[in-house]
């Protein structure tokens, strides 16, 4: 039966999303999981910690020259953020268009930064941009053994088998 849920096209797809420091400070980690929950997919990783300077700047590597840069590290430094990993059909793409655009100036309401933040600074969420962005990410977060393989009991509500 485990085995079954696999051979599902794209449905193990997985994507690292995390709470940055001002969505953890303003209490909105709890709304977030819920809409990631809600929407169907399924969390195989997830944890409290103060990011260390050299995952955010291997995180951020292509950003590295941006006059932003400085103030993107010391901001993703200053609290604790919630790395989590979720998995299911198409979540890169989607988690991408739940997260709303980079600046949530433009966010549309309904998206996370939409309705949630007001200056691309303090943007509350990340989410990985690519399936080989999200597996390079995933790995630079967690170690392999704080991912946990599990089968969701309502897996065909949300999937034909
Ligand atoms: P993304 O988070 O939507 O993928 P990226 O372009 O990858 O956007 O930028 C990473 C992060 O860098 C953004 O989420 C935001 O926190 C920060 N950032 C991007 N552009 C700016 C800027 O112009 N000013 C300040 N921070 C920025
Ligand atoms: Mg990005």
């Amino acid at each position: 039966m485990k085995c079954l849920f696999i051979v599902i096209a794209g449905v193990s797809e997985r994507t690292l999303i995390a709470v940055k420091p001002d969505g953890v400070q303003r209490r909105l980690v709890g709304q977030i999981v819920q809409r990631f929950e809600q929407r169907g997919f399924k969390l195989v990783g997830m944890k409290l910690l103060q990011a260390r300077e050299d995952i955010l700047s291997q995180h951020y590597h292509d950003l590295h020259k941006k006059p932003f840069y400085p103030n993107l590290l010391r901001y993703m430094s200053s609290g604790p953020v919630v790395a989590m990993v979720w998995e299911g059909h198409n979540v890169v793409r989607t988690s991408r268009l739940m997260v709303g655009n980079t600046n949530p100036a433009e966010a549309y309401p309904g998206t996370i930064r939409g309705d949630y933040s007001v200056h691309i600074s303090r943007n509350v969420i990340h989410a990985s941009d690519s399936v080989e962005g999200a597996q390079r990410e995933i790995h630079l977060w967690f170690d392999r053994r704080e991912l946990v393989d599990w089968d969701c009991c309502d897996h065909s509500s949300s999937y034909q088998v």
